[in-house]
């Protein structure tokens, strides 16, 4: 999807942006142009306190001269801004093909506001055409593959789970150290349902339903910027 699309949303998103807010900066394409943005406003002068989402964002934001602070001294933000996989009418959402769905999740719960930034391409009528990352430890890995298959199951849907390797054959490993399992689901008829399920497994870290935590999404098609939520 082109890079306008997903620009136009991030500068929508940007205008929300006050002196002296507080915060989380997502990971992705889409989030990394906000940042750009964000760059480029406290180089003008503006004045907010940060927390990534990645170690990359991190990285990214650290060479534009944003104030970056961590959860530990900021536990308590205003607003986060993040890309996602997919967008569902409810403003329930899969994402972590970036990998970072942790620190994503972790970062969304501890801020007021959660705003989606993203290219209509994100948008779906049903979750799950995009593969569910699920973020597990190594520890006992086929056993948790096994526990996540049973979990699924149970929650009336199907599909192969996919350990995620780099683009050269190795294991990927998270920001946090673990593997990610893609279930490659097809459609979600209960992401309440499964979200519950995948989180009583032991071994399993987080799934990337995020359910209840965006507060609005800004999804950018070639007519403008729509606004859904608040
Ligand atoms: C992150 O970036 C993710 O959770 C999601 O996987 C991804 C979306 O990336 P992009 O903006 O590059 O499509 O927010």
């Amino acid at each position: 999807m082109s890079d306008d699309l997903k620009k136009a949303a991030a500068e929508a998103a940007l205008a929300l942006v006050q002196p002296g807010m507080r915060l989380g900066l997502g990971t992705g394409s889409t989030a990394k142009l906000f940042v750009d943005g964000l760059g480029a406003k406290v180089a003008a002068g503006l004045d907010v306190l940060c927390v990534a989402t990645s170690e990359a964002t991190q990285a990214q934001a650290l060479g534009l001269g944003i104030p970056m602070s961590t959860l530990d001294e900021t536990p308590e933000l205003d607003l986060t801004i993040d890309g996602a996989d997919e967008i569902d009418g409810a403003l329930r959402l899969i994402k972590g093909g970036g990998a970072a769905l942790l620190r994503e999740k972790i970062v969304a719960a501890a801020s007021q506001r959660m705003i989606v930034i993203a290219d209509d391409g994100k948008q779906v009528a049903t979750l799950g055409r995009f593969p569910l990352p699920i973020e597990v430890v190594p520890f006992g890995l086929e056993a948790t593959r096994r526990a996540t298959a049973a979990a699924i199951a149970a929650a009336g849907a199907s599909g192969d789970l996919v350990l995620r390797k780099r683009p050269d054959g190795s294991m990927l490993l998270t920001d946090g150290g673990h593997f990610i399992l893609d279930a490659h689901l097809g459609s979600i008829a209960n992401p309440e349902r499964l979200a519950a399920l995948l989180n009583q497994v032991p071994g399993v870290v987080e799934s990337g339903l995020f359910i209840g935590l965006a507060t609005a999404a800004f999804v950018a098609g070639p007519a403008g910027v729509q606004v859904y939520g608040d």
